[in-house]
């Protein structure tokens, strides 16, 4: 029987850190479910993503956040406003580092100084890295400014439960927000776009991902029960379109095949996919699609 009476723990936990530490493989770690896209390669974030871990005695409402990089665009300026905005409205913060600390890491450090929250440090890949390494990190580190530092390898799922009990350990007694089947708070429709940009990621190098916004025309079942999908490409030159649908079009089959795949995973249905590759050029500095794609 439910117990609506029960007191639990509960409050909004920022993820913020620098580009590629694994702050969406953390979330999807934690929550069992692929609610942020993953890469390699540096800026695969772009908003905010929502993913709320229930347990008997907390509801910890996870946001993930774009990594922390250099201003280039206004792009990059948008997801800054969206790291800032999340700490300004978190409860908890988890500033997460790799093996190399650099002046992003150290800058941030100084900025949070002044907001009057617990803070924890997670040293993230300790599978990659030896030991001696990581406590030197630490070291030179201004360590005052954190309430606990938890070593963790999300790849080998080491440590994520002391992660759990520390954050739990540090939030108020509190509400439920959300009821126990809710996940995350972006559509799928949204997610199956991710999905097919992290499908670009992978297969294309350099600038070319980095350039690309994925936008849905179509997003219906039909009385097959089989999801009509339909999607643009959306990158910023001509030259990016031709590699993007590459020789007889081999490099869009590729990005289709594996997107289709994994979005019927996600939809756990038949999908009909169709890609179209588009050109918006220089699309990062204009403040119409910057806002279309963040909002
Ligand atoms: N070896 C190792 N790799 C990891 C670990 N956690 C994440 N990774 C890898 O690190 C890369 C970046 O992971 P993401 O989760 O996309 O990183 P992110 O911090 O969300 O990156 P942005 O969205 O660009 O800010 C991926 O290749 C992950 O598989 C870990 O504990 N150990
Ligand atoms: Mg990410």
């Amino acid at each position: 029987m439910k117990n609506e009476n029960k007191k639990i723990k509960s409050g909004y936990v920022c993820i913020v850190g620098k580009t590629s530490v694994g702050k969406s493989s953390l979330l999807n770690k934690i929550l069992g479910e692929k609610i942020s896209i993953i890469s390699n390669k540096p800026q695969t974030t772009r908003k905010k993503n929502i993913g709320i871990f229930n347990d008997f005695d907390s509801q910890i409402i996870f946001v993930d956040t774009p990594g922390l990089h250099l201003r280039k665009n206004k792009l990059s300026d948008a997801m800054f406003k969206i790291i800032e905005r999340e700490i300004l409205n978190s409860d908890l913060i988890l500033f997460m580092i790799e093996s190399r600390l650099d002046n992003i890491d150290f800058d941030f450090i100084n900025k949070v100084k002044k907001i009057n929250k617990t803070k924890i440090l997670v040293v993230n890949k300790i599978d990659k890295f030896d030991e001696d390494k990581i406590n030197k990190l630490i070291i030179d580190l201004d360590i005052k400014e954190f309430n606990s530092i938890i070593k963790t390898s999300v790849k080998q799922e080491k440590n994520l439960d002391l992660l759990i009990n520390k954050i739990k350990e540090n939030l108020s007694y509190g509400p439920k927000y959300f009821d126990n089947d809710i996940l995350t708070q972006t559509s799928e429709r949204e997610i199956v776009c991710e999905l097919i940009r992290e499908k670009v990621l992978f297969y294309l190098n350099q600038e070319i991902p980095h350039g690309v916004f994925v936008e849905n025309n179509l997003f219906k079942k039909n009385i097959k029960k089989i999801y009509d999908l339909d999607f643009d490409i959306c990158c910023e030159r001509e030259s990016h379109k031709k590699i993007l649908i590459g020789a007889n079009g081999k490099m869009i089959k590729k990005i289709s095949i594996a997107s289709r795949i994994e979005t019927e995973k996600f939809l756990n249905s038949r999908a009909n996919l169709k890609l179209w590759v588009k050109v918006k050029k220089n699309w990062r500095n204009k403040d119409i699609y910057v806002n279309k794609i963040l909002k």
